[in-house]
Formats: structure tokens, sequence, C-alpha cells
């Protein structure tokens, strides 16, 4: 505890760690890429992380975010990127000459992990000498806009969930609409879909702390035209709402991707009737 970030509503997370890792490499030995100075380079990132946010930039250079959990966006100039955990980010950069740092910090927890883009030339630079901050435009892929090429066409949602996110740190109690997720009734509280509907589904965040919620099986809008998506940032006290086709008949988990709310119950089935 302890972790906070202006960025995600206050509390960051819930668990301190000794490292932070890029592509399974600590700060003590950082990933080295190498390219062509004056190169556009696709960098292609996740966080694979359970209880972290991560802010990912270049210091004094702007990343143009093309794609959000695989769909594209339109394209958008960023100082830095937060990815929940979950969630990825496609972003493209132009290569300077020398040795140039990209900078994963850990939001709100005070911790931080990198790479290297090297053309070859020049000396990496010493960790210490790292800047310890990303600031100015900063957006988290729920932000984006979608590519007019992957909206949802319009249409009337048929089915309304409302999922509210419930629980806190006290009891870590996390669940969903008062629920904690049972695995020996996995279908207990379970939301109905039916093939072909229009599903509209209200993440409503009446906790403390910011989720990032995941769906199977599907991918979302949120709002109208907002990106496509399948993780999504929910700030506290706040409401996200997405739509999605009911396209894939099954049983499909959705839950907060902090891996420990997760496991604590902040996971719930959508379950199409048959
Ligand atoms: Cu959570």
């Amino acid at each position: 505890m302890g972790a906070s970030s202006d960025f995600l509503g206050g509390d960051a997370g819930d668990v301190a760690y000794p490292f932070h890792l890029f592509n399974g490499k600590d700060p003590g030995n950082p990933e080295t890429f190498t390219a062509k100075p004056g190169e556009k380079i696709r960098l292609r990132i996740i966080n694979a992380a359970g209880d972290t946010a991560y802010r990912i930039g270049v210091p004094g250079q702007q990343l143009t975010l093309t794609h959000t959990d695989g769909f594209p966006v339109q394209h958008t100039k960023v100082d830095a990127v937060v990815l929940g955990m979950g969630e990825r980010i496609d972003a493209l950069l132009t290569v300077q000459d020398g040795y140039t740092p990209l900078l994963a910090l850990a939001e709100g927890k005070s911790q931080m992990t990198y790479g290297l883009i090297s053309t070859g030339t020049g000396t990496a630079p010493a960790r210490e000498s790292l800047p310890t901050a990303l600031t100015g435009t900063v957006v988290d892929g729920g932000q984006l806009t979608a590519d007019p090429s992957v909206t949802l066409p319009a249409k009337n949602p048929y089915r309304v969930h409302e999922v509210r996110l419930s629980g806190g740190m006290m009891k870590y109690d996390w669940g969903i609409n008062g629920h904690r997720f049972d695995m020996t009734k996995p279908f207990a509280n379970a939301f109905d879909l039916k093939d072909g509907e229009r599903v509209e589904v209200k993440f409503i965040n009446e906790t403390m702390m910011w989720h990032p919620l995941h769906i199977h099986g599907h991918t979302f809008q949120i709002g109208t035209e907002g990106a496509r998506k399948d993780t999504v940032i929910v700030r506290p006290m706040t409401t996200v709402t997405v739509q999605f086709d009911a396209d894939n008949p099954g049983q499909w988990l959705f839950h907060c991707h902090n891996a420990y709310h997760a496991e604590r119950g902040m996971m719930g089935v959508f379950s199409y009737l048959s």
C-alpha cells in the first residue's frame, strides 16, 4: 500500500516489488535494441505485470500511438502513455543517433525499469542519469479515438448490464456487484447474453482504486467512437460504458486485470443463453 498516482485517481497499486523487468531484464542489465539513425520503428508494448501500471516514454521525444489492444486508433502524439495490466499499445518512434532510453516508470510506485535503443554510436547512459518522471501530454489507451475502420456500426443495445466494481483494501474483498467470484459456483451471478445482441456494459467503479477491466472472447468499443479494446482502465468512482456484439457463444470470464483483485473475486461470467 502507499502507491499513489494522480493519473490513476489515487491509490496506484497494492504491492511493492524488488524489481521491475523490461523483456525479463532488470535495470542493472537493460534490454538493448539496435536500429539505424532516422529509422522509424514500431514499439509493441504490453503491460504483463500483476499490480503495476507503467508510464512509458522517451525523454525529449514524442511517441505516435497507432493501436491499442491491437485495434487501430487515430494517430496521437504523446509525451508518455500509461498502460494498465493487460493493455497493449503500438507506438511509432523515429530513432535518433546514439542511445535512446525507453523508460517504463512504475506508476505511483517511485520505481522504474527501462530499455535502450542503440544505433551503435556513443555510450549507454548510466541508470542514475535517467529522468525519473515523464510529463506533458500523457494518455492511456482508453482515452484514444478509434480509427473509423474499426468502430462498431451504430445499433441500439438490446441488453444493458451494470457491472459495479466493489470492495476495498481493508478487507481485500474485491468483487462485482458485492459478490466475490466463487470458483465452485461460477455461474452464481452470471451476466446473460444472447447470440446476435448488441450489449452495453457499464463498468461502475464504486471503490477507491482504479481497475483495468478485461473481457474474454470479445472486444468492446468505449462509448460511441472511443477506442476498440479488450481492457480498459476504470478510475475510482467513475463509470466507463462500453458496447460489444455478442457474437461468440460460450461462457466467458471478465475480470479486473490486477491479478490479486481477480484472485480475490473481482471476476464475473458473461453467459450465453441457449
Ligand atoms: Cu482491480
